[in-house]
């Protein structure tokens, strides 16, 4: 088992390729036709197209706030090719490349950072649950899900994502604890991407890494470079194996990097060095794989004609939302309860006095 080679309490990390694309663990690289990796990169590559247009979109004003993706594609897609249809896919909000992978579309997308209400209800993917930004939050959706499978003895296999900055609250613990107590089946993805808004992973924990607090729970984990398809991938299966047979849990610590800002309401050169950056640049996921294809000969594509094609498609998803219904205020307020309370009804009342009000001022 690869989780046995790699003990985090050694801080090891698992890698199987380095950042020229060079094998460097022949003997864990998974099993993969040259068309399936072609496929993995033209949808990090879709990813990252897409990421970069919504963060234009966001600069144009035409959406609201939004947290990039850009260098946690390799991870993301690697766990989009594990999951079947009916395994479940719980988001934090820096998930956009599983999201993808598992059906959801850009214009949903866009929709959700339009506030619309359609924004989380999926039309083509199954198990997916929509994205969530109470930090931690939904690791417990994910154990709940993961014991209702288990007593209904369904066969699917449960994926929540985390952020670095998560794990410092209670709702991780809380997840992990029970997920392992009842042996059910969740993957846990932590992104460790370095940073939780401004604050580094170092001024977050005293643990040795993220991984190690598995550990204390009682199940599998695993620190793995998660700028690397290959090594991510095989994590990935080994555990869906793992938890699929009735073991329980696992942890996989996905070692990144956020190479953009927080969200586009965040500057980044206020808390960290460009050298860094610079640093991070030479293990960017999309470049490792692509020079991995171009050394076995097997990437052949005209690059800036993908992405030219990849843009007319993101833009094509960004009209359709674009032009959606016109959003009434009833949609702030509705969505919550079946039956609205009399406190929201009474916001709802004083905000279209303010709304009227401002009205009357122009
Ligand atoms: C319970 C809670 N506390 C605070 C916040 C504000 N907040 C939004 S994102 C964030 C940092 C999250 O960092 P991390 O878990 O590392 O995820 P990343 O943003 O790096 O993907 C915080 C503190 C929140 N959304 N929810
Ligand atoms: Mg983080």
């Amino acid at each position: 088992m690869i989780f046995n080679d790699f003990n985090p309490l050694e801080d090891k990390t698992f890698r199987i390729i380095d950042n020229d694309g060079k094998v460097i663990n022949n003997e864990l690289l998974p099993v993969l036709d040259d068309e399936t990796v072609i496929k993995a990169y033209k949808a990090m590559l879709f990813a990252r197209t897409a990421d970069e247009m919504a963060i234009s979109f966001q600069r144009q004003g035409r959406m609201y706030t939004y947290p990039p993706n850009n260098g946690q594609e390799a991870l993301q897609i690697a766990a989009g090719m594990i999951m079947r249809e009916n395994d479940w896919l719980v988001p934090a909000f820096r998930e956009l490349g599983a999201m993808l992978a598992k059906g959801v579309s850009m214009k949903e997308i866009f929709l959700y950072y339009m506030g619309y209400e359609e924004g989380s209800n999926f039309k083509n993917a199954n198990h997916v649950l929509p994205i969530c930004v109470p930090i931690g939050s939904q690791l417990l959706h994910a154990t709940g899900i993961a014991y209702s499978v288990k007593l209904q003895k369904k066969d699917e296999v449960v994926f929540p994502f985390i952020g670095d900055g998560g794990t410092s609250e209670g709702d991780f613990s809380e997840a992990l604890n029970f997920a392992s107590v009842w042996k059910v089946p969740v993957i846990f993805t932590i992104q460790n991407n370095q940073y939780a808004i401004s604050v580094p992973v170092r001024s977050q924990t005293k643990s040795v890494n993220l991984a190690v607090k598995s550990v204390a729970f009682g199940l599998p984990g695993i620190k793995v470079d998660g700028n690397d398809f290959f090594a991510m991938y095989a994590a990935y299966k080994e555990a869906f194996e793992y938890s699929k047979a009735g073991n329980g849990p696992v942890l996989i610590e996905a070692y990144t990097y956020r190479k953009g800002a927080h969200t586009t309401s965040d500057d980044p050169t206020k808390y960290r060095a460009k050298e860094e950056e610079l640093e991070w640049e030479k293990a960017d996921p999309l470049k490792r794989l692509k020079k991995y294809m171009e050394g076995k000969g097997i990437w052949k594509e005209n690059e800036e004609k993908l992405i030219e094609e990849y843009k007319l498609e993101v833009e094509k998803q960004f009209t359709e939302a674009e032009n959606f219904r016109p959003y009434p205020l009833e949609d702030v307020f509705r969505y919550m309860y079946t039956d609205m309370p009399d406190d929201l009804k009474r916001q709802k009342a004083d905000y279209e006095q303010f709304l009227k009000w401002k009205e009357i001022r122009k």
